[in-house]
């Protein structure tokens, strides 16, 4: 089987503020490493993994990780444009990292638009707990992901717990946003690719066919 091969291409950045660890996360999702001296990203860093949805549909994920703008909260347009889900990360043991988590969620809403982008909410380094460095309560992190409508999840790059989960449960609603007609296939858009791509009214129609034949191939 040719592992390279998808029906599906989903663009996925990752927000929050500088050290909460996103591209931790990323290294242990797609190598499943964890370095405790990670190095600073340099230009736009991208990560692929493929996974599959459901039985014969397999995804790519390109992950996009900023490249150490977030830290002058100077991320571009460009960044965010092109993107169907997003990873909003907080660090359990930084208040200030949990404080901004409305700004990056308003500021990609914003500037993604007329596209939508689906998230999920994560409280990271959940490893630290134990050991007493909490400081933001999973109370607090569960009412603001109410607010935002967004799942919450906490996960740790360190010890792997749960960082496979939030990405698939990401993934997976992704994967319900188009079955839905949430998320829409458009031209010119590259959020979500589709491996043969023709008529975006084609594509939705062959995704509803899609969703009651899962063996049924995207665009096919
Ligand atoms: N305790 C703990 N530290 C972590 C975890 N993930 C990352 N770190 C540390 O947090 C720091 C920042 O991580 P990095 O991935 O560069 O964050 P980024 O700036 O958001 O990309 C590094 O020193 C990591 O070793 C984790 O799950 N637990
Ligand atoms: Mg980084």
């Amino acid at each position: 089987m040719d592992l390279t091969f998808w029906q599906y291409q989903f663009r996925i950045i990752m927000l929050g503020d500088s050290t909460v660890g996103k591209s931790s996360l990323l290294k242990r999702y797609t190598e499943d490493l964890f370095l405790e001296s990670i190095n600073q990203t340099v230009g736009v860093d991208f990560y692929v993994h493929f996974l599959e949805v459901e039985p014969g549909v397999r995804v790519k994920l390109q992950f996009w990780d900023t490249a150490g703008q977030e830290r002058f909260r100077s991320v571009t347009r460009s960044y965010y444009r092109n993107s169907v889900g997003a990873l909003l990360v907080f660090d359990i043991t930084n208040q200030a990292s949990f404080n901004h988590i409305k700004e990056w969620h308003d500021e990609v809403c914003e500037r993604v638009q007329p596209h939508k982008v689906l998230f999920v909410l994560v409280g990271h380094k959940s490893d630290q707990d134990a050991k007493g460095e909490r400081v933001v309560s999973r109370e607090d992190a569960v009412k603001l992901a109410g607010q935002l409508g967004v799942p919450y999840m906490e996960v740790s790059a360190k010890t792997g717990q749960h960082v496979r989960e939030a990405f698939e449960l990401l993934t997976r609603r992704v994967y319900q946003g188009l079955l839905s007609g949430e998320v829409e296939l458009q031209e010119g858009w590259d959020g979500v690719k589709c491996a043969t791509p023709q008529a975006p009214h084609l594509q939705r129609a062959s995704l509803i066919q899609h969703s009651t034949d899962p063996k049924k191939k995207c665009c096919s």
